[in-house]
Protein backbone atom coordinates (compact mmCIF):
# COMPACT_ATOMS: atom_id res chain seq x y z
CA UNK A 1 0.00 0.00 0.00
CA UNK A 2 2.84 2.26 0.88
CA UNK A 3 4.67 1.85 -1.76
CA UNK A 4 1.55 2.24 -4.66
CA UNK A 5 1.02 5.64 -2.96
CA UNK A 6 4.76 6.20 -3.11
CA UNK A 7 4.83 5.21 -6.87
CA UNK A 8 1.52 7.61 -7.40
CA UNK A 9 3.74 10.42 -5.95
CA UNK A 10 6.64 9.55 -7.69
CA UNK A 11 4.90 10.44 -10.88
CA UNK A 12 2.53 13.21 -9.86
CA UNK A 13 6.12 14.86 -8.55
CA UNK A 14 8.12 14.16 -11.74
CA UNK A 15 5.94 14.75 -14.59
CA UNK A 16 5.06 18.03 -13.03
CA UNK A 17 7.51 19.52 -15.73
CA UNK A 18 10.24 19.04 -13.10
CA UNK A 19 11.42 15.97 -14.56
CA UNK A 20 10.48 14.68 -18.44
CA UNK A 21 9.13 11.53 -17.28
CA UNK A 22 7.50 8.97 -14.70
CA UNK A 23 10.34 6.56 -13.88
CA UNK A 24 10.95 4.66 -11.17
CA UNK A 25 13.91 4.11 -8.88
CA UNK A 26 17.07 2.50 -10.50
CA UNK A 27 18.68 -0.30 -8.97
CA UNK A 28 20.43 -1.65 -11.61
CA UNK A 29 21.55 -1.61 -15.11
CA UNK A 30 23.08 -3.52 -17.79
CA UNK A 31 26.28 -2.32 -19.57
CA UNK A 32 24.57 -0.13 -22.31
CA UNK A 33 22.12 0.92 -19.97
CA UNK A 34 22.23 4.66 -18.17
CA UNK A 35 20.66 5.01 -14.86
CA UNK A 36 19.36 7.64 -12.91
CA UNK A 37 20.09 8.56 -9.36
CA UNK A 38 17.75 11.22 -7.37
CA UNK A 39 19.70 13.03 -4.70
CA UNK A 40 17.28 15.36 -2.46
CA UNK A 41 18.77 17.89 0.02
CA UNK A 42 17.49 20.71 2.44
CA UNK A 43 19.60 23.70 1.39
CA UNK A 44 19.79 26.28 -1.51
CA UNK A 45 22.49 27.12 -3.73
CA UNK A 46 26.30 27.38 -2.63
CA UNK A 47 25.13 25.49 1.01
CA UNK A 48 27.35 22.64 1.90
CA UNK A 49 24.77 20.47 1.25
CA UNK A 50 24.89 21.60 -2.28
CA UNK A 51 28.25 21.85 -2.02
CA UNK A 52 28.38 17.92 -1.13
CA UNK A 53 25.30 16.81 -3.77
CA UNK A 54 27.68 18.23 -6.63
CA UNK A 55 30.71 16.71 -5.56
CA UNK A 56 28.26 13.74 -5.13
CA UNK A 57 26.70 13.92 -8.50
CA UNK A 58 30.61 14.33 -10.23
CA UNK A 59 32.32 11.54 -8.17
CA UNK A 60 29.32 9.25 -9.36
CA UNK A 61 29.36 10.52 -12.41
CA UNK A 62 32.85 10.12 -13.28
CA UNK A 63 33.95 6.84 -11.31
CA UNK A 64 30.24 5.28 -13.53
CA UNK A 65 31.98 6.59 -16.57
CA UNK A 66 28.18 8.35 -17.40
CA UNK A 67 26.40 5.09 -16.85
CA UNK A 68 25.00 6.70 -14.05
CA UNK A 69 23.38 10.59 -14.18
CA UNK A 70 22.53 12.00 -10.65
CA UNK A 71 19.84 14.39 -10.46
CA UNK A 72 19.84 17.02 -7.38
CA UNK A 73 16.88 18.78 -5.70
CA UNK A 74 17.19 21.37 -3.67
CA UNK A 75 15.23 22.47 -0.48
CA UNK A 76 11.68 23.50 -1.81
CA UNK A 77 11.93 22.21 -5.35
CA UNK A 78 10.04 18.79 -4.72
CA UNK A 79 8.98 19.40 -0.93
CA UNK A 80 10.65 20.40 2.40
CA UNK A 81 13.27 19.02 4.50
CA UNK A 82 10.98 16.96 6.40
CA UNK A 83 9.27 15.97 2.92
CA UNK A 84 12.69 14.45 1.95
CA UNK A 85 12.61 12.22 4.60
CA UNK A 86 9.92 10.84 4.14
CA UNK A 87 10.76 11.06 0.04
CA UNK A 88 13.66 8.91 0.46
CA UNK A 89 12.10 6.35 3.13
CA UNK A 90 9.42 5.81 0.39
CA UNK A 91 11.93 5.59 -2.46
CA UNK A 92 10.91 8.58 -4.54
CA UNK A 93 14.79 9.50 -4.06
CA UNK A 94 17.44 7.20 -4.11
CA UNK A 95 19.65 9.58 -2.01
CA UNK A 96 18.56 12.63 0.57
CA UNK A 97 20.92 14.63 2.40
CA UNK A 98 19.09 15.53 5.94
CA UNK A 99 19.70 16.17 9.51
CA UNK A 100 18.97 14.74 12.44
CA UNK A 101 16.60 17.97 13.11
CA UNK A 102 14.29 16.82 10.08
CA UNK A 103 14.69 13.12 10.86
CA UNK A 104 14.40 13.06 14.61
CA UNK A 105 10.79 13.16 14.22
CA UNK A 106 10.47 9.93 13.05
CA UNK A 107 13.66 8.13 14.17
CA UNK A 108 13.98 9.70 17.94
CA UNK A 109 17.72 8.26 18.42
CA UNK A 110 18.89 10.96 16.08
CA UNK A 111 18.41 13.86 18.02
CA UNK A 112 21.54 12.36 20.32
CA UNK A 113 23.21 14.96 17.88
CA UNK A 114 20.94 17.96 19.69
CA UNK A 115 21.87 17.42 23.31
CA UNK A 116 23.78 20.33 23.88
CA UNK A 117 27.22 20.59 25.09
CA UNK A 118 28.13 17.03 24.11
CA UNK A 119 29.99 16.63 21.36
CA UNK A 120 33.29 18.17 20.82
CA UNK A 121 34.39 21.56 19.55
CA UNK A 122 37.07 20.89 17.29
CA UNK A 123 36.73 20.10 13.79
CA UNK A 124 39.28 17.30 13.71
CA UNK A 125 37.99 15.31 17.28
CA UNK A 126 34.25 15.65 15.32
CA UNK A 127 35.36 14.18 12.13
CA UNK A 128 37.37 11.26 13.95
CA UNK A 129 34.07 11.17 16.15
CA UNK A 130 31.94 10.43 13.64
CA UNK A 131 34.05 8.08 11.85
CA UNK A 132 35.26 5.84 14.59
CA UNK A 133 32.14 5.75 16.87
CA UNK A 134 30.49 2.83 17.57
CA UNK A 135 27.14 4.99 18.64
CA UNK A 136 27.57 6.35 15.40
CA UNK A 137 26.86 2.46 14.00
CA UNK A 138 24.41 1.77 16.84
CA UNK A 139 22.66 4.77 14.95
CA UNK A 140 23.21 3.88 11.83
CA UNK A 141 21.45 0.43 12.52
CA UNK A 142 18.26 2.21 13.93
CA UNK A 143 17.79 4.23 10.76
CA UNK A 144 18.34 1.25 8.81
CA UNK A 145 15.18 -0.22 10.15
CA UNK A 146 13.47 3.32 9.29
CA UNK A 147 13.94 2.57 5.53
CA UNK A 148 16.97 4.87 5.42
CA UNK A 149 20.86 3.62 4.98
CA UNK A 150 23.12 6.07 6.38
CA UNK A 151 26.60 6.18 3.68
CA UNK A 152 28.00 8.82 5.54
CA UNK A 153 27.57 12.08 8.45
CA UNK A 154 29.55 14.80 8.17
CA UNK A 155 29.62 18.59 9.93
CA UNK A 156 28.20 21.78 8.74
CA UNK A 157 29.55 23.76 11.72
CA UNK A 158 28.28 24.67 15.27
CA UNK A 159 24.67 26.71 15.63
CA UNK A 160 24.69 30.47 16.64
CA UNK A 161 21.65 32.27 17.78
CA UNK A 162 20.76 35.00 16.46
CA UNK A 163 18.37 37.59 18.23
CA UNK A 164 16.83 40.99 18.59
CA UNK A 165 18.04 41.09 21.89
CA UNK A 166 21.19 40.76 23.87
CA UNK A 167 21.12 37.21 25.36
CA UNK A 168 24.59 36.19 27.60
CA UNK A 169 22.74 33.88 30.05
CA UNK A 170 19.46 31.34 29.87
CA UNK A 171 17.34 34.02 31.74
CA UNK A 172 17.86 36.51 28.64
CA UNK A 173 15.98 33.85 26.57
CA UNK A 174 12.67 34.84 28.39
CA UNK A 175 10.22 35.76 26.14
CA UNK A 176 12.14 35.20 23.34
CA UNK A 177 10.50 33.29 20.15
CA UNK A 178 13.31 31.51 18.69
CA UNK A 179 12.57 29.39 15.59
CA UNK A 180 14.21 26.04 16.10
CA UNK A 181 13.52 22.98 13.61
CA UNK A 182 10.96 20.55 14.41
CA UNK A 183 13.11 17.51 16.16
CA UNK A 184 11.44 17.85 19.60
CA UNK A 185 14.43 17.58 21.72
CA UNK A 186 15.68 20.89 20.09
CA UNK A 187 12.52 22.16 20.98
CA UNK A 188 13.19 20.81 24.86
CA UNK A 189 16.70 22.85 24.83
CA UNK A 190 15.74 26.02 24.10
CA UNK A 191 12.94 25.35 26.61
CA UNK A 192 14.92 24.78 29.26
CA UNK A 193 16.70 27.96 28.71
CA UNK A 194 13.33 29.68 29.15
CA UNK A 195 12.54 30.89 25.36
CA UNK A 196 9.46 29.85 23.30
CA UNK A 197 10.72 27.95 20.51
CA UNK A 198 8.86 27.67 17.66
CA UNK A 199 9.17 25.50 14.55
CA UNK A 200 8.40 26.96 11.09
CA UNK A 201 9.63 25.89 7.86
CA UNK A 202 13.37 27.18 7.02
CA UNK A 203 12.19 28.96 3.56
CA UNK A 204 9.73 30.82 5.81
CA UNK A 205 12.56 32.13 8.68
CA UNK A 206 13.71 35.26 6.98
CA UNK A 207 10.25 36.81 6.37
CA UNK A 208 9.29 35.95 10.19
CA UNK A 209 11.84 37.81 11.32
CA UNK A 210 11.32 40.74 8.85
CA UNK A 211 7.61 40.64 10.22
CA UNK A 212 8.51 40.32 13.92
CA UNK A 213 6.50 37.06 14.37
CA UNK A 214 9.55 35.84 15.72
CA UNK A 215 12.11 37.37 17.79
CA UNK A 216 15.18 34.88 16.88
CA UNK A 217 16.46 31.65 15.25
CA UNK A 218 19.57 28.99 15.73
CA UNK A 219 21.61 27.62 12.43
CA UNK A 220 25.30 27.50 11.52
CA UNK A 221 27.04 30.77 10.53
CA UNK A 222 26.73 29.83 6.49
CA UNK A 223 23.25 29.62 6.91
CA UNK A 224 22.87 32.67 8.30
CA UNK A 225 24.72 34.51 5.50
CA UNK A 226 23.23 32.31 2.99
CA UNK A 227 19.73 32.96 4.00
CA UNK A 228 20.22 36.44 5.35
CA UNK A 229 19.12 36.36 8.64
CA UNK A 230 21.73 38.57 9.62
CA UNK A 231 20.03 41.62 7.82
CA UNK A 232 17.09 41.15 9.83
CA UNK A 233 18.62 40.87 13.55
CA UNK A 234 20.50 42.77 15.67
CA UNK A 235 22.72 40.15 17.36
CA UNK A 236 24.92 37.02 16.24
CA UNK A 237 25.75 34.96 19.23
CA UNK A 238 28.20 32.20 19.54
CA UNK A 239 28.07 30.32 22.51
CA UNK A 240 28.84 26.72 20.72
CA UNK A 241 26.46 24.66 22.93
CA UNK A 242 26.16 22.17 19.53
CA UNK A 243 26.44 22.13 15.96
CA UNK A 244 24.72 21.23 12.81
CA UNK A 245 25.23 17.13 11.48
CA UNK A 246 24.08 15.93 8.71
CA UNK A 247 23.72 12.58 7.35
CA UNK A 248 23.83 11.28 3.41
CA UNK A 249 21.37 8.38 3.42
CA UNK A 250 20.21 6.09 0.88
CA UNK A 251 16.92 4.47 0.47
CA UNK A 252 17.57 0.77 1.93
CA UNK A 253 15.78 -1.60 -0.45
CA UNK A 254 17.50 0.99 -3.29
CA UNK A 255 20.87 0.67 -1.89
CA UNK A 256 19.97 -3.53 -1.02
CA UNK A 257 19.21 -4.09 -4.50
CA UNK A 258 22.21 -1.88 -6.46
CA UNK A 259 24.86 -4.14 -8.19
CA UNK A 260 28.15 -4.73 -6.33
CA UNK A 261 29.80 -2.40 -9.68
CA UNK A 262 27.51 0.41 -7.93
CA UNK A 263 28.12 -0.24 -4.37
CA UNK A 264 31.90 -0.64 -4.83
CA UNK A 265 31.79 2.97 -6.44
CA UNK A 266 30.14 4.68 -3.53
CA UNK A 267 32.02 3.25 -1.14
CA UNK A 268 35.08 4.43 -2.85
CA UNK A 269 33.74 7.70 -3.07
CA UNK A 270 32.51 8.27 0.71
CA UNK A 271 35.82 9.13 2.38
CA UNK A 272 36.68 11.52 -0.22
CA UNK A 273 33.41 13.24 0.33
CA UNK A 274 33.66 13.01 3.76
CA UNK A 275 37.65 15.06 3.54
CA UNK A 276 36.11 17.25 0.89
CA UNK A 277 32.95 18.33 2.95
CA UNK A 278 35.03 18.77 6.28
CA UNK A 279 37.04 21.48 4.09
CA UNK A 280 34.36 23.03 3.04
CA UNK A 281 32.90 23.74 6.22
CA UNK A 282 35.33 25.26 7.80
CA UNK A 283 36.43 27.65 4.75
CA UNK A 284 32.99 28.88 4.04
CA UNK A 285 32.04 29.28 7.91
CA UNK A 286 35.23 31.69 8.27
CA UNK A 287 34.65 33.36 4.86
CA UNK A 288 30.87 33.99 5.61
CA UNK A 289 31.29 35.44 9.52
CA UNK A 290 33.99 37.91 7.96
CA UNK A 291 31.36 39.00 5.24
CA UNK A 292 28.72 39.21 7.77
CA UNK A 293 30.68 41.58 10.28
CA UNK A 294 31.71 43.78 6.83
CA UNK A 295 28.13 44.18 5.22
CA UNK A 296 26.34 45.12 8.57
CA UNK A 297 26.21 46.29 11.79
CA UNK A 298 25.12 42.85 13.84
CA UNK A 299 26.96 42.84 17.29
CA UNK A 300 28.81 39.59 17.10
CA UNK A 301 29.17 38.27 20.59
CA UNK A 302 31.49 35.12 21.85
CA UNK A 303 29.83 33.96 25.19
CA UNK A 304 32.82 33.45 27.98
CA UNK A 305 33.42 29.78 29.14
CA UNK A 306 31.43 31.19 32.28
CA UNK A 307 29.05 32.26 30.69
CA UNK A 308 28.79 28.68 28.82
CA UNK A 309 29.03 26.83 31.91
CA UNK A 310 25.35 28.44 33.02
CA UNK A 311 24.19 27.66 29.81
CA UNK A 312 25.30 24.03 30.27
CA UNK A 313 23.86 23.49 33.74
CA UNK A 314 20.87 24.58 32.32
CA UNK A 315 20.97 22.45 29.32
CA UNK A 316 21.08 19.16 31.53
CA UNK A 317 17.32 18.92 31.50
CA UNK A 318 16.81 18.42 27.88
CA UNK A 319 19.05 15.71 27.93
CA UNK A 320 16.59 14.08 30.21
CA UNK A 321 13.85 14.78 27.72
CA UNK A 322 16.19 12.74 25.04
CA UNK A 323 16.43 9.75 27.80
CA UNK A 324 12.45 9.51 28.18
CA UNK A 325 11.95 10.09 24.63
CA UNK A 326 13.79 6.88 23.24
CA UNK A 327 14.03 3.21 24.65
CA UNK A 328 16.83 1.21 26.07
CA UNK A 329 19.19 1.31 22.85
CA UNK A 330 18.81 5.02 22.25
CA UNK A 331 20.04 5.43 26.08
CA UNK A 332 22.82 3.19 25.25
CA UNK A 333 23.86 5.27 21.90
CA UNK A 334 23.80 8.55 24.64
CA UNK A 335 26.05 6.37 26.93
CA UNK A 336 28.29 5.18 23.97
CA UNK A 337 28.66 8.91 23.01
CA UNK A 338 29.36 10.47 26.38
CA UNK A 339 31.37 7.49 27.10
CA UNK A 340 33.82 7.89 23.75
CA UNK A 341 33.63 11.93 23.39
CA UNK A 342 35.62 11.19 26.70
CA UNK A 343 38.37 9.81 25.95
CA UNK A 344 38.83 12.13 22.40
CA UNK A 345 38.43 15.09 24.59
CA UNK A 346 41.45 13.34 27.15
CA UNK A 347 43.47 12.89 23.93
CA UNK A 348 46.58 15.64 23.35
CA UNK A 349 45.88 17.52 19.85
O1 LIG B 1 17.15 25.32 9.98
C1 LIG B 1 16.84 24.53 9.11
O2 LIG B 1 15.68 24.10 8.98
C2 LIG B 1 17.87 24.13 8.07
N1 LIG B 1 19.19 24.59 8.41
C3 LIG B 1 20.21 24.23 7.69
C4 LIG B 1 21.54 24.85 7.89
N2 LIG B 1 20.10 23.25 6.78
C5 LIG B 1 18.85 22.59 6.45
C6 LIG B 1 17.79 22.76 7.52
O3 LIG B 1 16.52 22.43 7.06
Amino acid sequence: MKKKLFALLNCAIFSLGILSGCSSVDTSANAEETVTWRIGHEEVNGSIQDEYALKFKELVEEKSNGKVIVEIYKSGEIGSAQDYVQFVQGGLLSFAIVNPGSTGTTVPENNVFYNHFLLPGDNDKIKEFLRTSKAIKMLNEVNEQHEMKVLDWFYEGFNAWTTNKEVRKPADFKGISIRTMESPIIVASYKAYGANPTPIPYMDVYSGLQLKQIDAQVNPIFAIEEMGFYEVQDYLIQAKQDGFYASLVANKEFYDNLNPEYKKILDEIIPELNNYIFDVTYNLNKKRLDNIAKDSDIKIIELTDKEREEFKKASLKSREVYRQSVGEVGNKILDTFEAEIAVLESKEK
